[in-house]
């Protein structure tokens, strides 16, 4: 089996400079897909217990087990936390996941989705259809294109802007600039909000601290959940939250039967439970004034 390089005796482990000594490790059967793409390696496996799994430049991006835990809430906890929703844009998550999400919602009506990497859609498209099963919506426009400079030339557009970047090195580190947040907040309609991949306070409390710091610079109301995400490195991944307006930490509406029907991971009591952050968590962000 040839790979990206972290294979040993048949387990793939997800080594990175960005969290030294820590590696989260599953069995592998088959590769089924590596190529390097204009912007990263990209490679798809069959694991033995987690279905198909999805590793951009070495680190897990999804596993077909368990990825509905973090796009479900990368998408639902903003989505209802703003009254009326009809305008949306996703930066990022090629692989669609948070778009299957989103397309869930009736009142939504436009969605943009702006990926820098051709070559992950077409890989989820064919190797991932369950995850990638949204690209065909009527409401959906795609663009190709650098997810930041998009974000740059849009003024006053949307309700809700959901970035599902990966993490602050290769591709998505550009994602994780305070100009890029200030351009976000430029790119809201009045009223608006953004959720952001917030990182691990774990492994990263220094991330969280300046993600949290930048959006409390920018939006009057500001939060950070937390997700169970067992293959993610720490097991958990954080949303930075930040909003023009509506209230984060419940639900603005109720959740409509036919939605909550489909999903396994959010609910309103989960939604309200996410912003609820353990006693060193919250500290941290507390000292240093977020
Ligand atoms: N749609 C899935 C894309 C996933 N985006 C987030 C990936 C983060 C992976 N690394 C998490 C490591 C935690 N330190």
């Amino acid at each position: 089996m040839t790979n990206s390089g972290n294979i040993h005796k048949g387990w793939f482990s997800e080594i990175c400079p960005m969290w030294e000594g820590i590696a989260v490790s599953l069995k592998v059967e088959k590769l089924l897909y590596s190529k390097k793409s204009r912007f990263q390696q990209i490679d798809l496996y069959q694991t033995r217990s987690h279905g198909r799994m999805l590793v951009l430049d070495g680190i897990i991006q999804l596993t077909e087990q368990d990825e509905f835990s973090y796009h479900e809430m990368m998408a639902h906890l903003p989505l209802l936390s703003h009254p009326n929703p009809e305008h949306v844009l996703v930066v990022g998550g090629g692989d669609g996941g948070v778009l299957r999400e989103i397309n869930r919602h009736d009142d939504v009506r436009f969605i943009d989705f702006c990926e820098i990497d051709q070559e992950v859609v077409n890989v989820s498209k064919q190797f991932l259809p369950s995850i990638a099963c949204g690209f065909n919506d009527p409401r959906v426009t795609v663009h190709i294109r650098d997810g930041a400079a998009f974000v740059r030339e849009c003024s006053g557009c949307y309700d809700v802007i959901i970035v599902d970047s990966s993490d602050p090195v290769g591709p998505g580190e550009i994602l994780f600039k305070s100009q890029f947040y200030r351009d976000l907040k430029h790119a809201l309609k009045p009223g608006g909000l953004i959720a952001t991949q917030g990182e691990n306070f774990f492994l990263h409390p220094d991330w969280v601290e300046k993600l949290m710091g930048v959006t409390r610079s920018l939006f009057p109301i500001y939060a950070y959940a937390n997700i169970i995400v067992p293959t993610y490195t720490g097991g958990h991944i954080g949303i930075c939250m930040g909003s023009l307006g509506p209230k984060l930490t419940a639900p603005a509406r109720p959740v409509p039967q036919m939605l909550q029907s489909q999903l396994k991971y959010y609910s309103p009591e989960v939604h309200r439970a996410a912003f609820v952050l353990p006693y060193f968590a919250e500290k941290i962000l507390k000292d240093k004034g977020v």
